[in-house]
């Protein structure tokens, strides 16, 4: 038993490297990088993963057992207190059920107070100010992160927060949001559909 474990585990970690997408160079944590460093996060989030659209019905497909997104709060240009992922705006994302996830958020809005973070979990629409947040029912967050620093994008600082989690093994439909007071209510959120 010993011995054939011992031989899985190679291949594992091969096919593990084999199969990591996302952004060449991801950035250091906690530290603001420039537009140019955010410019292959931007690019790799408007293109990753396979999109599907009909009706006002907008989805990302993620397949896989190693998946990374990048989300943009609040692109320059989008509506206020909203998420950007493949162009679109609050798509519904899938992912599948046990998939290693590493979910990037990348906060391009700017302004007093326009802090974003993501929580994914049960908690369904419509949304309260503050929504509340039952350990048991969410299975991911990423911290409040910080507003670009000038107004001008091309010249400003940017916050990135990066969180890895496993998606439930049990496929269903449950929902990303802003944990910011007020902006899940606002509209911030979307659907996150875990499939078979
Ligand atoms: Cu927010």
């Amino acid at each position: 038993m010993k011995h054939s474990m011992n031989h899985l585990v190679p291949a594992m970690l091969a096919v593990g490297m084999h199969m990591s997408p996302g952004p060449k160079q991801m950035p250091k944590p906690g530290r603001p990088i420039s537009y140019s460093a955010a410019k292959p996060l931007i690019l790799y989030s408007d293109t990753s993963g396979k999109s599907s659209e009909h009706a006002n019905h907008r989805a990302v497909l993620f397949t896989g057992r190693r998946i990374h997104i990048v989300m943009v709060a609040v692109k320059p240009g989008a509506p206020d207190q909203t998420f950007e992922v493949h162009k679109f705006v609050d798509p519904q994302i899938d992912t599948p059920a046990g998939s290693r996830v590493t979910l990037t958020l990348l906060n391009m809005d700017y302004g007093p107070g326009m802090v974003h973070g993501i929580v994914i979990g049960a908690a369904k629409p419509p949304y309260k100010t503050v929504v509340p947040l039952p350990v048991t029912a969410q299975f991911a967050e990423i911290p409040l992160t910080m507003p670009r620093t000038s107004q001008s994008p091309g010249k400003s600082a940017y916050f990135v927060a990066t969180r890895t989690f496993v998606a439930p093994r049990r496929p269903g439909l449950y929902y990303y949001f802003c944990q910011m007071p007020g902006h899940a209510k606002a509209g911030m959120y979307g659907r996150w559909v875990v499939t078979p």
